[in-house]
């Protein structure tokens, strides 16, 4: 997608930004506070900004086969899907055979890229089922989510483009892993991963060195770029190894949700890697 050549620093949220309060019931609040818990790009806001949030969307209800948005368009909204599935369609060079590449269900936004970016939408967004939405209005969602969600994407674009399990992916599907991403830091000699826990988060090695072990033994050395903890989400079991902390090292994890949902297709690649773990053990043993 298209960048604008302003930085995310000088990309001010509106200075005049007076917060919008559309009147709802108590019912519909609730609501909304329990659609933003389940999407990663409210995570990290105060209530206060949670509370602007609340009061600022709008209700928007649609019927199956309803076009919501329509590549190429200017966008005014940022939607967030409270109930039903959405389709996202993409026409590449010529708009005559628009190919579906993802479905949306509840907890789900889209749109945010022509608010964040200043660009006509990128690809047409279509109800497949009845549809309960959200919607944000532009100075609302520049003021409240812009500046964190560019400086999350920007943050890690260069580090997951040279992460190697995901060159598969394209970038919007990397900068969806970006804003699920959770930074935490082990010093030297720390356990990541314990063997024989259960395990609901996968990582990358961001910064440092680690070491899987199993029954004491070293089987796998991990740096920058590498990635652990697949197993257990993968196969449902405790931890098989224990990974630990070589050096001080600094980690992003996902939640099993989320790395079901944004890496399932790597999942070939993912189980192909288990006879590497096997051979390392074999030639430990
Ligand atoms: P928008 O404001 O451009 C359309 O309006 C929305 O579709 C867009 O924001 C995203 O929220 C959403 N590439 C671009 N936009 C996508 C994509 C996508 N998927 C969903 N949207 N790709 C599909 C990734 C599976 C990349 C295709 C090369």
């Amino acid at each position: 997608f298209r960048r604008t050549g302003v930085s995310a620093e000088c990309q001010v949220a509106d200075e005049s930004y007076v917060p919008r309060v559309v009147l709802k019931p108590d019912a519909a609040k609730k609501r909304i506070a329990a659609a933003l818990e389940k999407n990663a790009l409210f995570k990290g806001l105060d209530k206060e900004q949670i509370n602007t949030v609340i009061d600022a969307v709008e209700e928007e209800k649609h019927k199956a086969g309803d076009v919501i948005i329509k590549q190429g368009e200017s966008g005014l909204y940022f939607y967030l899907l409270e109930a039903g599935a959405c389709e996202v369609w993409l026409s590449m060079h010529n708009a005559r055979n628009p190919q579906m590449v993802k479905i949306y269900g509840p907890g789900d936004s889209f749109g945010e890229l022509a608010l964040l970016y200043d660009a006509p939408r990128a690809a047409t967004i279509k109800a497949s089922t009845d549809c309960i939405l959200w919607t944000m209005d532009r100075s609302t969602f520049r003021t409240i989510l812009m500046a964190s969600t560019r400086k999350k994407r920007n943050l890690y674009e260069d580090y997951l483009q040279n992460v190697p399990l995901l060159k598969t992916l394209d970038k919007y599907e990397r900068s969806a892993i970006a804003d699920v991403l959770e930074p935490e830091y082990f010093v030297a000699g720390k356990e990541i991963i314990t063997e024989g826990t259960p395990g609901d988060k996968f990582y990358f090695l961001e910064e440092g060195t680690a070491e899987a072990r199993t029954r004491g033994a070293v089987v796998m050395k991990y740096g920058k770029g590498d990635y652990f903890g697949e197993l257990a989400l993968l196969n449902d079991e405790p931890r098989s190894a224990t990974v630990l902390a070589v050096t001080d090292c600094k980690v992003v994890s996902i939640n099993s949700d989320s790395f079901k949902r944004l890496l399932g297709k790597l999942e070939d690649i993912l189980q192909r890697k288990k006879t590497e773990y096997a051979a390392a053990t074999a030639s430990t043993s």
